[in-house]
């Protein structure tokens, strides 16, 4: 099983939406591994959002992402990564499929609701910058048996 790193965005909490976006990830069979609530601050953007340093919309990006807390989130699943991408969508919300959280939901793109780790290999980058060890928790969900055929498991 794969984990991933969600952040729901200030915009996020601010318009109250924390519940209904936890219960897409939950219906879809996607297990809670990690949560918790946080401050971002310069530093964590700056390593968060290398890849995007120089771009001008850096300083607004950093701003909106300090408006309020976050809620972190790591989430388990068969091919996690690439599922939430899917259910997250494309980074515009003007853009996005309808059906995907930011196509439902956004009709921005910086306020797009949600961070999720794109590969793998930034998945576990990404999991580690937001959650120590002891954080990350190892359970089995009760409806494990029917939401994974055997050979998924
Ligand atoms: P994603 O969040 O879909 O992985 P990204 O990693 O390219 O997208 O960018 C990170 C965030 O930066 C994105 O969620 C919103 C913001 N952003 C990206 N492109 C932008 C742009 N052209 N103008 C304003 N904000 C932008
Ligand atoms: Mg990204």
């Amino acid at each position: 099983m794969q984990k991933t790193l969600i952040l729901l965005k200030p915009d996020c909490v601010q318009r109250s939406l924390v519940g209904e976006i936890m219960n897409r990830f939950e219906r879809k069979g996607l297990k809670i591994v990690a949560m918790k609530m946080i401050h971002l601050d310069d530093e964590v953007l700056k390593d968060h959002y290398a890849h995007l340093a120089d771009k001008p919309f850096f300083p607004g990006l950093a701003n909106f992402m300090k408006a309020s807390p976050v809620i972190a989130l790591a989430l388990e699943g068969h091919s996690a990564v690439e599922v939430v991408r899917t259910l997250v969508g494309a980074t515009s919300g003007r853009k996005a499929d309808v059906g995907s959280i930011r196509g439902d939901y956004s009709i921005s793109v910086s306020a797009n609701l949600i961070h999720a780790s794109d590969t793998p290999e930034n998945a576990e980058i990404e999991l580690k910058r937001f959650f120590k060890e002891g954080e990350i928790f190892n359970y089995q969900r009760v409806d494990v048996d029917f939401i994974y055929a055997d050979d998924e498991k």
